[in-house]
């Protein structure tokens, strides 16, 4: 009964990495998959990690006991300490849900079956064009998803007009997936500005906002920072409605293959005290029911992890550290490349490579351009022509300019 299921195609971008590890070429360089390597490529365990690892393993209390429903108290608040801000309103009027989650993933899948169990009229719009997953999480529960117009490749920008055009035609009530930070495929992220006016059309128009926060404190090396348009969200909402936000700590922890997370729903400013006991109560009551069934209670480990570092000033501070570490790193890959490409004098301009931020680049490059890199030159990126920026080292930058110049060229 089985022999008629269809075949898929592979993942496109764990296609890449299968191809990548295939490949026998010596000097192969992987810019898929976004994931942080040092300086010599490795993959990087941070060391305030490693001292939360120590200090978990030193408790004479250690054990593997199954977590709550809704997972570890320590990790929650002090995650959304972190991503809300230590002066948070929210916070101190105790206006926020938290649940742990299997990283940012299972924090949009929590999000996508509440969604689609209490508002499934509601469409769902993803930025054009955002990470692959995003359509494939929510369609999966049965919900519309549409886009809206983000990257203009005209002028390598953010298309705000047309952005602000969807939100004034979206049927009120629509659901706004919002990268906070680090936008990904394009390394893209509106100003100030532009968020003032993006969160203020969107509370206008009575629609709710869902942030992705896949890389704060990755970006720019400075968790407040990269927490700004969320802030500002919770606060222009603060009246309007309830603001969903899905938070991972794959990037900024990097907690990988740990599944790490969390997804928070903060309400509105409500009427009394009890109105507001009783919603919360409620949403916590929904939010564990769909949790029990798919997965009882999360993963403990990296949830330790993350709240060890957390909640000690000391590994805070070398967090906050190894963060600067990352995010620098990049930022100097950043202006190498562009700097060998504007030496090579390869034909175009190679800006946008400095002024993105995050994991990722969209450089530019064509498609087929990209599959020449591959073919060529043992160079991996999506076809999107999005490179992944932590892949480059001093080791192979020159290389990948040089590669780049080529396809270019000819
Ligand atoms: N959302 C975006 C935009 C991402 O880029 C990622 C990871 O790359 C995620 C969510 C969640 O990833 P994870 O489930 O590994 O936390
Ligand atoms: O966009 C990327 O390259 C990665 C892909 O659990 C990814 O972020 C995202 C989440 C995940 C595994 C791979």
């Amino acid at each position: 009964i089985f022999n008629t299921i269809e075949l898929l195609p592979p993942d496109a971008l764990f296609g890449i990495k299968q191809r990548y590890n295939a490949d026998e070429r010596k000097d192969k360089v992987d810019l898929g998959i976004g994931a942080y390597r040092d300086n010599q490529g490795k993959p990087w365990v941070l060391p305030s990690v490693k001292s939360a690892e120590l200090a978990i393993h030193a408790d004479p209390n250690y054990n593997h006991e199954y977590l709550n429903i809704t997972g570890l108290n320590a990790l929650t608040s002090g995650a959304a300490n972190i991503i809300f801000g230590p002066d948070s309103d929210a916070i101190k009027n105790e206006r926020i849900v938290s649940t742990q989650s299997i990283s940012g993933t299972g924090a949009l899948h929590i999000a996508a079956k509440f969604l689609s169990k209490f508002f499934p009229e509601r469409k769902i719009y993803l930025s054009d064009p955002t990470w692959a997953n995003h359509q494939a999480i929510f369609q999966a529960q049965g919900l519309v998803t549409n886009t809206y117009p983000y990257w203009d490749n005209e002028t390598k920008s953010l298309d705000l007009n047309g952005f602000e055009r969807s939100i004034e035609v979206a049927p009120e009530g629509s659901v706004f997936v919002l990268h906070a930070c680090a936008h990904n495929p394009t390394g893209l992220d509106p100003t100030k500005e532009q968020w003032e006016t993006i969160l203020e059309r969107i509370a206008y128009k009575g629609h709710l906002a869902l942030f992705d926060s896949a890389y704060q404190g990755f970006a720019s090396g400075d968790l407040n920072k990269d927490a700004y348009s969320i802030r500002l969200g919770v606060e222009k909402l603060k009246r309007v409605a309830p603001i969903l936000v899905c938070q991972s700590f794959a990037k900024n922890v990097g907690m990988y293959g740990e599944r790490v997370g969390c997804f928070h729903i903060v309400l509105p400013e409500q009427d009394t005290k009890e109105e507001l006991t009783t919603v919360k109560k409620a949403l916590s009551s929904q939010l564990s029911k769909i949790i029990r069934s798919e997965v009882s209670n999360p993963p403990a480990y990296g949830a330790k992890i993350v709240a060890t570092i957390l909640n000690s000033d000391e590994l805070r501070a070398q967090w906050y550290k190894d963060m600067i570490t990352m995010s620098s790193r990049i930022m100097e890959m950043r202006v190498t490349l562009r700097d060998r490409l504007n030496e090579l004098g390869t034909p175009g301009t190679w800006d946008h490579i400095v002024e993105q931020t995050g994991m990722f680049s969209f450089t530019g490059l064509t498609s087929e351009m990209v599959a020449r890199l591959e073919k060529e030159h043992s160079i991996y990126m999506v076809s999107s022509g999005r490179a992944s920026i932590a892949g480059l080292n001093k080791l192979n930058v020159d290389r990948v300019a040089q590669s780049i110049d080529e396809v270019v060229r000819h």
